[in-house]
């Protein structure tokens, strides 16, 4: 299977982590959204990653789509994601969360790295950035009810967690989130909890700014 995108990606690298977890080798299309565009376009006519490639030809876009996918193959004990009822629903909200601020962060980085500085328009990006910081702001408070010591569903690591470090991780990264130790403190023990883990040290990398 061939996973095309850069693990500075917090979307390919959930996929990434995911597949690693899971035990399903694959061959890595570190290609750049920026310079690797037309090559990625070949693949996936909105030219996005993640864009997995499975053994079949068969071609997934989404990271959403694709962990799907990775479950059911993997069948339902071994899925990432919890089977059914509030566990499932709890997590599938906790990742449209992370997966929305990691969105709303993308599109900061996106207004410096593809817009002309005279063309960037600063109510929108701060528009984006309350957007992300609720977002956070939302999945800190949660964290910190439950515990850092706790996986956010469950008794054991789940899709959840794997989605929420991953943007965590990303928007740090890009935008300094949590730059003044206080912001964000739960939600920083937690992904810090699953940083150390060998899945998410291989696919750690730093941001890459695309350029085209
Ligand atoms: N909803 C998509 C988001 C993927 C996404 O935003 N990928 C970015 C890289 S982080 C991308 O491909 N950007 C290039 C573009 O949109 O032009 C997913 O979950 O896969």
């Amino acid at each position: 299977m061939l996973l095309i995108g850069m693990f500075d990606s917090p979307f390919v690298r959930r996929v990434a982590v995911s597949m690693k977890l899971l035990g399903i080798p694959f061959e890595h299309g570190n290609w750049s959204v920026g310079k690797d565009f037309d090559r990625i376009r070949e693949y996936n006519p909105l030219g996005r990653v993640p864009t997995l490639v499975t053994d079949d030809g068969e071609r997934l876009m989404e990271s959403g789509a694709i962990l799907d996918y990775l479950d059911e193959r993997v069948g339902p004990d071994r899925a990432l994601l919890p089977r059914s009822g509030s566990e499932r629903r709890q997590a599938l909200n906790l990742m449209s969360m992370a997966t929305g601020a990691a969105e709303k962060g993308v599109l900061q980085v996106y207004e410096r790295v593809f817009r002309p500085e005279e063309k960037r328009h600063q109510p929108w990006v701060e528009r984006c950035r309350a957007q992300m910081s609720g977002s956070l702001s939302a999945l800190d408070r949660y964290v910190g009810e439950r515990g850092v010591s706790q996986w956010l569903v469950g008794k054991r690591m789940t899709q959840a967690d794997i989605t929420v470090a991953c943007a965590f991780t990303f928007l740090n990264d890009t935008l300094r989130v949590a730059e003044d130790r206080v912001m964000f403190q739960s939600l920083a023990t937690l992904a810090g909890r699953c940083e150390s883990l060998p899945v998410f040290q291989e696919t750690r990398t730093p941001f890459f700014t695309p350029s085209t």
